[in-house]
Order: structure tokens, then C-alpha cells, then sequence
């Protein structure tokens, strides 16, 4: 009863906390809604740590991609944890609702094999996925990504409560996630959609959509995590390249898609991910080391993210590795007072993505996650899509995402959050890029 009222206690602090945050932030100016900044350096074609320039797309592929992933690794992410053995331990269908395009809710709880048992309950990381499809037989393209608050927040108006028990691990949520603030008020913050997409929205365009919590993994507290990523982090590497948070969720997110491949029901040439804020960070990251997604939302996902860190526009190293030391390896927070020092900047990530499609959304008013930044970003990844003959970043206007080719931007008015329209650019975006298979169902268009 006590560990309750604490508890509830302790929610309503951290929802007060965000709520003052959530005010404070509305006084922020817009940014220009013409660019400013530098191009991103180094150039990503250009001599790289004393290697030669890119001469070819063969050459990009077999030579500077490694060294890329190499180099993310050791500067920024930490070491990615080998692949491993998914097993699923259950699955249940959940009830769906009658009326409308949702097919199927079910909650599939897989295991992950380590080498040597780690701090979770029962030794190996355990992750509840809801997979939401739409009606018909499939196989559908699938969206898949993590939530902030978890699948308990999935399904915040469903009329039958009882029949969407939806989580199995006993991993702590964010404090602010347990119920301190009213789903309104995050979603008057934050926005409509900031802990539960429109899946309804997304099965009509004929995707399924995959969801889970990253704190089933990396518990997103700063200490609390490390035991979790001294168990994820491959042997022999050094301490202060340890595997990161941001790389054990991108890892997690590809294990998913290990699951999501051999189910009948999915496509297994038409995954894609997306991800808000941190979890924008880790599907970007999770894209580059997986070359299984086809396409890339990354929401407001900021400093690690899309955005340039080289200039310190926006949320400087210093500040993010204060804060969220558990994100990266120890070595990222070296380099904050030595700009000098890195090697890389997040354009090479964005290219690491080539030719597949990328959308970076960024809100006009969230100067931490740096708009421009990312735009410059996409500009700076550019001439690796024209290695493979593809338009690469098509776009001048920082508010009309390009109609033509594989990178598009948009910069919407507003805060950091997730909103509806947010949802609608991402859907238009892969409606565009991703061809899909013909529609199985009578039922279901693929158009909006
Ligand atoms: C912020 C952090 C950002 C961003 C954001 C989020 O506090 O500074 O890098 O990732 O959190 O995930 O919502």
C-alpha cells in the first residue's frame, strides 16, 4: 500500500515536472523558415581517418560503409550486440475491435538468447510486441517502432479493457508514464498521438503495426540501465565503448523484425521503422546496421539522431551525454568539449540508409531537436543516393516535403511531440516510396 502511494506519488511529481517543462517550452520562437547553417562536414564522399575518397557506389559499399559502421560504433553508439537467437514465448490474440479496418491484435512475447545471463527477470531480455493488423489475409508491409510509455498506452479508448492485458514484463515504465498525468493532458502537451499511433488510420493505408516498449530491454534511467547494457555489451570491448541504450534498442528492433520476417501474415520485403525522439534515434541507427527496412520515420529524433552535432545547434553533446549517459558509449562524452576530435556527424548515418527511404519530421519550434540541423543533414547525405543513380534529397522549401525521391524533410509548426498530422506525413511518405503488394482484402485500399 505504501509502495503504491509512493509510487502514485512519484507520478505525480514527474507529470508536474512535465507539465511546467511542457509550459515553459510553449514560449520558444520558431526557427527561420529559410535555412541557416554550414554544410555538414566531412563530406561524406570526401577522405575519411586517413582513408581515400569514395570513388564508386562498389566502392562506398565495400569500403567506407564498414568503416562507417566501425567508427559509430566506436564514437558514438558503442558496440551493436551480436544477433542472437529470438524465441517466442507466447502469443495471444487480444480482442479486436468488431467495427472498423483492425483485423487482428496480438501480443507476441519473444526471448532473446545471450551468452551469459543478464539482471532481467529470468536472465535474458524479454519484449511484449503487439502486432496490429489490418483486415484481410495479408501479407501486409509492416511499421514498426517503440513507444515511450509502452504498449499499456497503446490503446488508451478501447472499450474493453480487460481484453487487452498487454504486457507480460515486469520492467518499469517512466515514472511520468504510471498514471501522474491524465492521457489528455499529455495528449494537450505532447500530442494525440504521442503514446499510441492512429493504428486505425494506418491499417485503412494497409500496413500492420508493430509496437513495443524499449524499457523492456534498457530501462531508460540513467545507472539503472548499465547493468542491462554491461550484459548486452559484446566481450572484449573497451569499457568506454560499451554498448549504448540507443544501440540495444535498435538491436532489439531488428530482432523484432527477425520475428516479423517468418510470420506469413508480413511482408517480409516491405518492414519499415519509425521512431519519435530517442526511438527516432535508434531506428535510424537500427537501418543502418540492418539493411532489412525498407524506409525510415524518424520524428524530432534531434542530437544522435538526424541532426548535425558538429555545429552544436540544438541539444549540444555535452547536454545529451549529461543527461542520458546511458544512451551512448562513455567515449561520445569525451568528444563534447573537443569538436576536433570527431571524426563524424550524423549525415553519415542518414547515408548509411542508402538508397532506402528516409522522412525526418521536426516541429518549427523544437530548437533542441534542431530543424535545420536535420535538413542539412539529408543535404549532407545526398550524394550517396546519387551513387545509385536515385534523385537523393530533392528539396528546397523546409515545410513541403519533396514529392520526388528517397529523402524527404518536413518542419510542421509546433513543439516536440507527436501529433496527427505527423502520422499523415508519415503515411503519405511511404504510401509514395514503398510499393506494396496489391491489396488482398476487397476491403482495404491502400490509398487514403
Ligand atoms: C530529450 C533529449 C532529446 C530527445 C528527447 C526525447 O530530453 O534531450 O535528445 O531525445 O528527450 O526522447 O523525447
Amino acid at each position: 500500500m505504501r509502495r503504491t502511494l509512493l509510487a502514485i506519488m512519484l507520478g505525480l511529481v514527474a507529470g508536474l515536472g512535465t507539465v511546467l517543462g511542457g509550459c515553459a517550452l510553449t514560449r520558444l520562437p520558431n526557427v527561420p523558415l529559410t535555412l541557416t547553417g554550414s554544410p555538414a562536414t566531412p563530406p561524406i564522399l570526401g577522405p575519411l581517418d586517413g582513408t581515400a575518397a569514395v570513388a564508386s557506389r562498389a566502392d562506398w559499399e565495400s569500403r567506407r560503409v564498414p568503416r562507417l559502421k566501425t567508427l559509430f560504433q566506436s564514437q558514438i553508439y558503442g558496440a551493436m550486440p551480436a544477433p542472437a537467437r529470438v524465441d517466442i514465448l507466447s502469443r495471444v490474440v487480444l480482442q479486436a475491435p468488431a467495427k472498423g479496418p483492425i483485423g487482428t491484435i496480438e501480443r507476441i512475447t519473444l526471448a532473446v538468447s545471450l551468452d551469459r545471463p543478464g539482471p532481467w527477470p529470468g536472465g535474458r531480455p524479454v519484449v511484449d510486441m503487439i502486432l496490429i493488423t489490418p483486415k484481410g489475409k495479408g501479407p501486409f508491409p509492416i511499421i514498426a517502432g517503440g513507444t515511450f510509455c509502452g504498449n499499456d498506452a497503446l490503446f488508451p479508448k478501447t472499450p474493453e479493457p480487460q481484453t487487452l492485458k498487454v504486457r507480460t514484463t515486469n520492467m518499469p515504465l517512466p515514472p511520468e508514464c504510471g498514471g501522474g498525468l491524465p492521457a489528455f493532458m499529455v495528449e494537450a502537451i505532447f500530442g494525440k498521438n504521442a503514446n499510441s499511433p492512429p493504428w486505425e488510420a494506418i491499417a485503412r493505408h494497409g500496413y500492420a503495426l508493430a509496437s513495443w516498449h524499449p524499457g523492456d530491454v534498457v530501462p531508460d534511467v540513467p545507472g539503472i540501465a548499465e547493468p542491462y547494457l554491461a550484459a548486452l555489451t559484446p566481450d572484449g570491448t573497451p569499457p568506454d565503448q560499451r554498448t549504448g541504450a540507443i544501440a540495444a534498442w535498435a538491436w532489439t528492433l531488428s530482432r523484432m523484425l527477425d520475428v516479423l520476417a517468418a510470420d506469413p501474415r508480413i511482408d517480409p520485403e516491405h518492414m519499415l521503422l519509425w521512431g519519435h525522439s530517442r526511438h527516432g534515434k535508434a531506428a535510424l541507427l537500427a537501418a543502418a546496421f540492418d539493411p532489412r527496412p525498407v524506409a525510415v520515420w524518424a520524428l524530432q529524433s534531434g542530437t544522435g539522431g538526424a541532426s548535425l552535432d558538429r555545429d552544436e545547434v540544438g541539444e549540444p553533446i555535452g547536454a545529451i551525454t549529461a543527461s542520458f549517459p546511458h544512451w551512448f558509449a562513455p567515449v561520445y562524452a569525451t568528444t563534447a568539449a573537443r569538436p576536433d576530435a570527431r571524426l563524424l556527424d550524423q549525415h553519415q548515418l542518414i547515408g548509411l540508409l542508402a538508397p532506402r527511404s528516409v522522412l525526418v519530421g521536426t516541429g518549427r519550434r523544437d530548437q533542441w531537436g534542431d530543424p535545420h540541423g536535420s535538413f542539412r543533414a539529408l543535404m549532407g547525405a545526398d550524394p550517396v543516393y546519387r551513387l545509385y543513380g536515385l534523385p537523393g534529397f530533392a528539396q528546397t522549401s523546409l515545410t513541403k516535403p519533396a514529392e520526388v525521391g528517397p529523402l524527404a524533410f518536413y518542419m510542421r509548426p509546433g513543439l516536440h511531440g507527436i501529433h496527427s498530422q505527423d502520422w499523415a506525413q508519415a503515411l503519405a511518405f511511404f504510401d509514395r516510396t514503398v510499393p506494396k503488394l496489391p491489396p488482398t482484402a476487397p476491403n482495404i485500399s491502400l490509398k487514403p
